[in-house]
């Protein structure tokens, strides 16, 4: 087995390798970009090599510098994992010069199945099935238009250099062709330097459905079956799962017999993915082979029990496939969700900035036979930069079925808590749950069609969540006074019984008053009265009574924010802090009035002063430290309403202002 091998990636996938190399006792190399000196991709190795600037073009994408990296560091083989060079047959074509071995499959299959007219007319050749249509060098429109007619419509055009969605039109009638044509090729033309075109029959409401294939360099190549990515968001998958709902025994076998033709068909090497769109009927045809390991190899590892990563070395290695057809076998139900850092809300922009809190469901490797993996290749306090996609981690859960696979991924996107980005996290949660997908009505259209269920209206925050946000307050208060939870009798803050809490989301706000009781604190929140007891903390975790009933949950502090994680919802909820905002209190019937209980400790002003906004009023002392309250705008202070040493409550008016009218 190699000694030494180099990856040539970042993030999970880089993470994913350097875990099974450990354990076939492989040394690791890493390489990294500036943006990521610091990453747990370099960690998770054994020696790192700096490979150049954060943008991708001049560090994961400079082959050169990365074979350079792998010869200085006596590496044998390098890993492309996905995205970046694995499927660049240029730089496969330079490993070998280089003499290392390029981990994946032969540069001639890379360049066979590129573009997708060449690589559809080796299919036809292999007996594939392919959609309707025509795939031919002939682009006279007028021809095209009469292969258009045969076939039937709707029509699909495609840009024949395309792939990803890009460069598509639908064509409903024949009316509509040369319009449909002429776009078409220029959006080809401008994408891709290539306005040639492809027609295929439409299909309606289509599934995602791919065969994971592996061969070795003896020419024997196996299926480990299919997994489903019907559902979709812009051509990017958002869960993925094997196996595929509704599958026969027939059906996959004619799958996998298609897709072993067709890695045959151009003497496939290594992991490979032969595509499909498939019918609601089963009918299926070839759509594109992705001649690299996927993101979503886990679910197959997870149901075939294998490891799809030393697969891969030892056929690199030049061994032959550890397991023939007939022993390889499903078992179970597993599904992927991809965790990103982007707001689902705001179309679904990635979200830049830092991982300042992540907790993740209890996660074993998969190999010990648990139930819930977790793929990521960041941890807490790292950054998402705007250099890389923006994935968090892959959240991959198996099942005896799918039903079992369904909620324990319902419960561990629950488990699933981050702070200091945006996440799609609840977004999967209504996703998985939502009615389509937990009955297995899978297509491709699901998320556009679904969208008023997956997109509801923010609900106000629940009593719980507001509880387990005040008790965080007053527990964080607790430096500077007594913690009401370590009160045994008649704590009160100041002499103060009652305090005005308001804590906002995007469905409004919660105006909460707090009352000091020897037993704890009660809370009104509109015409109720709840008590809050018992609180405890334990780092994030917070435990409490309400009104008699345990309530669990953890709350995180971000600024005026407080992340309240309870019954697998998170709940931001900013809280109004009175001080912070005590220089802007509002002139209340030309009052200002106390923002919180306390003393008055300085009067800075005289009645009838003419003030400018912002100019120190008066100063108060609560919670033993010193607020000043400022003038809100330009005015005159008409009345001082207390002296120095006077006690006041909390909404108590301080002072009389009038406010200049403007000019
Ligand atoms: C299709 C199709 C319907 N009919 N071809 C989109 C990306 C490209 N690789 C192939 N795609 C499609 N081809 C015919 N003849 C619908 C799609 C399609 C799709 C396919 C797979 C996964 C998601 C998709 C989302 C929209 C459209």
């Amino acid at each position: 087995m190699f000694k030494k091998i180099l990856i040539a990636n970042r993030g999970e996938i880089a993470c994913r390798v350097a875990a099974t190399a450990r354990r076939l006792g492989i040394q690791t190399v890493a390489v990294y970009s500036e943006a990521d000196a610091n990453a747990r991709h370099v960690m998770s190795c054994d020696e790192a090599v700096a490979i150049g600037p954060a943008a991708a073009k001049e560090s994961y994408l400079n082959g050169a510098r990365i074979i350079d990296a792998a010869l200085a560091t006596g590496a044998q083989a390098i890993h492309p994992g996905y995205g970046f060079l694995s499927e660049n047959e240029a730089f496969a074509v330079a490993c070998a010069k280089a003499g290392l071995v390029f981990i994946g499959p032969p540069a001639s299959a890379i360049r066979a199945m590129g573009s997708k007219s060449a690589a559809k007319s080796l299919m036809e050749k292999a007996g594939v099935p392919l959609v309707p249509g025509y795939h031919g060098e002939n682009q006279d429109a007028d021809f095209l238009q009469k292969e258009a007619d045969k076939i039937g419509y709707p029509v699909l055009l495609k840009a024949s250099a395309g792939g990803g969605g890009k460069g598509m039109r639908i064509v409903e009638s024949s009316a509509d062709f040369k319009a449909a044509l002429a776009s078409c090729q220029r959006e080809a033309i401008n994408s891709f330097g290539d306005d040639r075109v492809l027609l295929e029959k439409y299909l309606q409401r289509p599934r995602h459905i791919e065969i994971q294939v592996f061969a070795d360099s003896f020419g024997d190549c196996v299926s480990l079956f299919e997994r489903d990515c019907s559902v979709q968001r812009r051509h990017q998958k958002v869960l993925e799962e094997a196996p595929a709902p509704g599958m026969t025994a027939e059906r996959r076998q004619a799958m996998s017999d298609a897709a072993i033709a067709a890695a045959k068909a151009v003497s496939y090497v290594g992991a490979g993915t032969v595509e499909f769109i498939a019918n609601q009927d089963g009918s299926f045809y070839f759509m594109e082979m992705n001649t690299r390991l996927q993101v979503e190899h886990p679910v197959t590892e997870m149901v075939t029990g294998t490891d799809l990563v030393a697969w891969q070395l030892q056929v690199a290695f030049g061994l032959p496939l550890p397991k023939k057809q007939h022993e390889l076998t499903l078992h179970g139900h597993a599904i992927e969700a991809r965790i990103y850092a982007e707001n689902p809300e705001k179309g679904f922009l990635p979200s830049i900035g830092s991982l300042q809190y992540l907790r993740t469901p209890q996660a074993v490797h998969f190999e010990t036979g648990a139930s819930v993996r977790i793929d990521s290749g960041v941890r807490e306090g790292d950054a998402i930069s705007p250099f890389y996609d923006p994935m968090i981690a892959k959240l991959i859960v198996w099942g005896e079925d799918r039903e079992q696979a369904l909620s324990r991924m319902a419960q561990a996107l629950a488990e699933f808590q981050v702070v200091g980005l945006a996440t799609n996290v609840a977004f999967l949660s209504r996703l998985i749950q939502c009615g389509p997908f937990a009955t297995a009505d899978l297509d491709t259209g699901l998320i556009e069609r679904y969208h008023d269920v997956l997109f509801p209206p923010v609900q106000p925050a629940p009593q719980a969540a507001l509880a387990l946000a005040v008790a965080t307050l007053l527990h964080s208060e607790s430096s500077t006074e007594p913690d009401p939870w370590a009160q045994t009798s008649g704590w009160r803050m100041n002499g103060q019984w009652q305090r005005g809490l308001q804590f906002s989301n995007d469905a409004g706000v919660a105006e909460l008053s707090l009352q000091y009781l020897p037993e704890g604190v009660a809370l009104r929140d509109g015409p109720e009265t709840l008590s809050l007891q018992d609180a405890r903390f334990d780092g994030a975790a917070v435990a409490l009574r309400l009104n008699g009933k345990a309530v669990l949950g953890s709350v995180v502090r971000e600024q005026e924010f407080f992340h309240v994680f309870h019954g697998g919802q998170h709940w931001p909820l900013r809280w109004r802090d009175p001080i912070a905002h005590a220089g802007e209190a509002e002139v209340e019937g030309g009052r200002l009035t106390a923002p919180m209980p306390g003393k008055i400790v300085a009067l800075l002003v005289a009645a009838g002063a003419e003030v400018v906004q912002g100019t120190p009023l008066l100063i108060m002392e609560a919670m033993k430290m010193e607020h000043t309250i400022n003038a809100p705008a330009d005015g005159t202070v008409a009345e001082l309403l207390y002296a120095v040493g006077d006690q006041v409550a909390e909404g108590a008016p301080l002072l009389s202002f009038s406010m200049t009218e403007a000019a």
